[in-house]
């Protein structure tokens, strides 16, 4: 069956592909994004100036899900922009993730990054973990004049990365800023941001950063995702497309969130546990589930999710 699709124009080979953050920070980690049976290369996002990140442990894989608080560990956007022509050369598309501290520095690796002609640019408005910086897209102000900003000095097609929003009022908000601001597709959703994970045996928590607080991903996570893909693909009638992003971990988690509405979904916890070999076991479980369902292609079930 063909798991192709296309979004904002560009053809992926196939709808799987790793999330921003899981194993794709170096050179070597995105070639072999390249040579495995993932439809695209996301980078991890980038910042104006390489980063360590935040102290570790800063990372945790638990039954059900993980927490993190990396704090952006990447080579800088100049190492990205020097390694795009390479990525682009294994006929899928390379999506280049970008996340300032600053409203200029988006400005900045925008203006670069575009020059270095990655197939998509992804503006990250909600990275959870940089102590004292609050995920940018829950100041729906703040979003719209860095978007309103950002959008000319990028021509190829432009996502944004939300985080989850938790009331029909903030999607609704959202949706216009996005709608307003041409976004090209949208990335949903990023981790659940500062959750806590408690270790008792220990009376601590499982990451250091930030007293423990971190991003959740992972299956824990689907049911937020879901309902993030379907409040946006409602709001916004089908006509952007997105990418659905948050508890793929079989075959069936992928063929959810296309019924609400996704086009092509990430993975991330579940690449970090299982490797790049993670995508060829997704295609094979995505393939029975839509075999057993009759359906003939991605198309035929986007946003079809049926209500009671
Ligand atoms: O690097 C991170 O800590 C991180 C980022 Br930029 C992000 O967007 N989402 C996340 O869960 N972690």
């Amino acid at each position: 069956m063909d798991l192709s699709v296309t979004i904002a124009g560009v053809k992926f080979p196939t709808c799987f592909m790793n999330a921003s953050g899981a194993l794709c920070v170096t050179r070597e980690e995105l070639l072999a994004l390249g040579r495995s049976r993932a439809g695209a290369i996301v980078t991890k996002s980038m910042t104006l100036e390489p980063r360590l990140g935040n102290p570790e442990p800063r990372y945790y894989g638990f039954p059900g899900g993980s927490i993190n608080s990396m704090g952006l560990p990447n080579l800088g956007y100049r190492a990205y922009a020097e390694m795009i022509p390479e990525l682009t050369q294994f006929g899928k598309p390379v999506i280049a993730s970008i996340a300032g501290l600053c409203e200029d520095d988006f400005l900045t690796m925008a203006r670069a990054i575009n020059q270095a002609r990655p197939d998509l640019i992804e503006v990250n408005l909600s990275c959870p973990n940089i102590p004292g910086k609050p995920q940018i897209a829950y100041d729906p102000v703040d979003s719209e004049r860095l978007l309103k900003r950002v959008r000319p000095l990028i021509t190829v097609p432009m996502g944004v990365k939300l985080p989850p929003y938790f009331d029909p009022a903030h999607h609704a908000v959202m949706a216009e800023v996005i709608r307003r601001c041409e976004v090209d597709y949208l990335n949903l959703i990023n981790s659940v941001g500062n959750g806590l994970v408690v270790d008792p045996k220990r009376d601590t928590p499982v990451i250091r950063p930030k007293g423990g607080f971190g991003g959740l991903g992972g299956s824990l996570i689907k049911p937020v995702a879901l309902a993030n893909v379907r409040a946006f693909w409602t709001l916004l009638e089908g006509r952007i497309p997105i990418i659905g992003t948050g508890g793929v971990v079989q075959g069936i988690d992928a063929y959810e969130h296309l019924l609400c509405g996704a086009s092509a979904v990430q993975v991330g916890t579940v690449l970090v546990e299982e490797g790049v070999g993670v995508f060829e076991r997704l295609e094979r479980e995505l393939v029975a589930e839509l075999s057993t369902r009759g359906a003939q292609s991605l198309q035929e079930c986007r946003g079809k999710l049926k209500e009671l």
